[in-house]
């Protein structure tokens, strides 16, 4: 890893993200190629779908909407150890998310003159989960609990049929399915997925959906984007990205692993240290080395960890490094600070405090979320969760005293919008 030293330079928070520059997401020019397929699915439904899983993942003559039968028998296949874990994650994932859903409230703008926020999910979510060379399961808890926590009524959800599974969805993730009551399954990949959640598919008996969520590789990232307005998406996610702010006080062995461990899921993930402490800075630098070395992905993380958008980055003091931080707005921050302030860092997708915090917990079994914004988006967007499936309504209600009140102020406002018809509505009710 490369170490940056700003120590005694006084940088604006857009210089502070020029030193350590993200990983370029390669969109390119392939939004027309989603666009594409997305229409067609939209318009030659089935057909479409069967024509791309061909094309793209070699499968022929499969089923397309998952039998049930495939669901129990991926879940009988399941490794008892993996099934116990998931449930954990499961239930844990439901008693955080419980808490993200807000309680309706009432503000009484005066006598008889009320606005109501109400929460309500929606009706029908589609999921997507990859099926390439990340199938990650555990995406599947993140995705589908919250959106049951909210109170949506249908969950569906697609992958990739795999042609190592005689054409049949990644049997984890079937499993994970069925542990969750998800019975609604589609053989579907990429962009064709997205358009077939959106518009729907009649021959396969799949109603459109009013939310898409998951991730998923260019083409789902740009398809996603195609619909966008005939439905609600959720954030692009990027590349991983975790940024651990240390001081003397850390363990260097730990702030490493948990670099690598990040680093493993992409050539493009980033894995950044900020620290006022060169020794631990040196220390990281030579432990990180070494475990990258002897892990499994040892290619994957060294390229990632070599990348410009990796980087040991030593600062003056804590200050600075909060800045920086706060700045750079990371998918994940671990604080491992003798005295951490977490309210501090108000840039991050999730905060994990101290030595026995590290993102893999969340990554599968806190409780939080690990579908986090990613490339900055931290600095407006949050993670999924319940809310990602709720809508605020605001239900209004004032009796005559009530509007009486503010007649005066609606007609002058009317007229001065050049909309008097606006106003006669509301003095229609007094005339007379
Ligand atoms: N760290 C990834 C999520 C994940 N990790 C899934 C392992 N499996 C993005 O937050
Ligand atoms: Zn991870």
């Amino acid at each position: 890893m490369r170490t940056i030293d700003l120590r005694g330079r006084e940088l604006t928070a857009a210089e502070l993200l020029a030193a350590v520059p993200r990983a370029e997401a390669a969109r390119g020019l392939a939004l027309a190629t989603a666009a594409e397929i997305v229409h067609d699915v939209a318009s030659r439904g089935e057909t479409s779908l069967r024509e791309q899983a061909a094309r793209f993942d070699g499968v022929e003559g499969h089923a397309v909407r998952v039998p049930v039968e495939h669901l129990d028998e991926a879940l009988d296949g399941l490794d008892a150890t993996v099934r116990s874990a998931i449930e954990e994650s499961i239930r844990r994932v439901r008693l955080a998310s419980a808490a993200q859903v807000p309680p309706d409230r009432v503000t009484e703008l005066g006598p008889g003159a009320r606005v109501e926020q109400r929460w309500r999910p929606v009706r029908r979510v589609g999921v997507y989960v990859p099926g390439g060379k990340a199938v990650y399961p555990s995406s599947v808890v993140m995705n589908v609990v919250p959106a049951q926590v909210a109170g949506v009524t249908t969950v569906a959800l697609a992958s990739p049929p795999q042609r190592d599974h005689d054409g049949r969805v990644h049997p984890v993730i079937l499993a994970a399915a069925r542990l969750l009551g998800v019975s609604e399954v589609y053989a579907m990949g990429g962009a064709g997925a997205i358009g077939a959640f959106a518009y729907g598919v009649p021959d396969l008996g799949l109603d459109p959906v009013d939310v898409i969520s998951g991730p998923g590789n260019n083409f789902v990232a740009l398809a996603k984007r195609v619909v966008a307005g005939v439905v609600g998406t959720d954030s692009e996610a990027g590349a991983t990205e975790i940024l651990i702010v240390a001081d003397d006080s850390a363990d260097p062995e730990l702030v490493a692993a948990d670099l690598v461990s990040q680093a493993e899921h992409d050539e493009q993930a980033a894995a950044v240290l900020v620290t006022a402490s060169p020794e631990l800075a040196a220390s990281v630098a030579e432990r990180a080395a070494a475990r990258a070395s002897r892990t499994r992905h040892a290619e994957r993380v060294a390229v990632a960890l070599a990348g410009p958008q990796s980087a040991i980055v030593l600062v003056d003091d804590l200050a600075a490094a909060t800045a920086f931080s706060n700045a750079y707005a990371p998918e994940h921050l671990e604080l491992h600070l003798a005295d951490p302030r977490p309210e501090d860092f108000v840039n991050a997708g999730a905060v994990f405090v101290g030595a026995h915090t590290p993102v893999s917990l969340g990554d599968y079994l806190a409780g939080s979320n690990h579908v986090l914004p990613t490339g900055g988006q931290a600095r407006y967007a949050a993670g999924l969760g319940a809310a990602t499936f709720l809508r605020s309504q605001q239900v209004v209600s004032y009796d005559r005293d009530a509007l009486r009140e503010v007649h005066d102020g609606i007609v002058a406002l009317s007229a001065s919008e050049q909309l008097p018809a606006h106003g006669e509505a509301v003095s229609a009710r007094f005339d007379a």
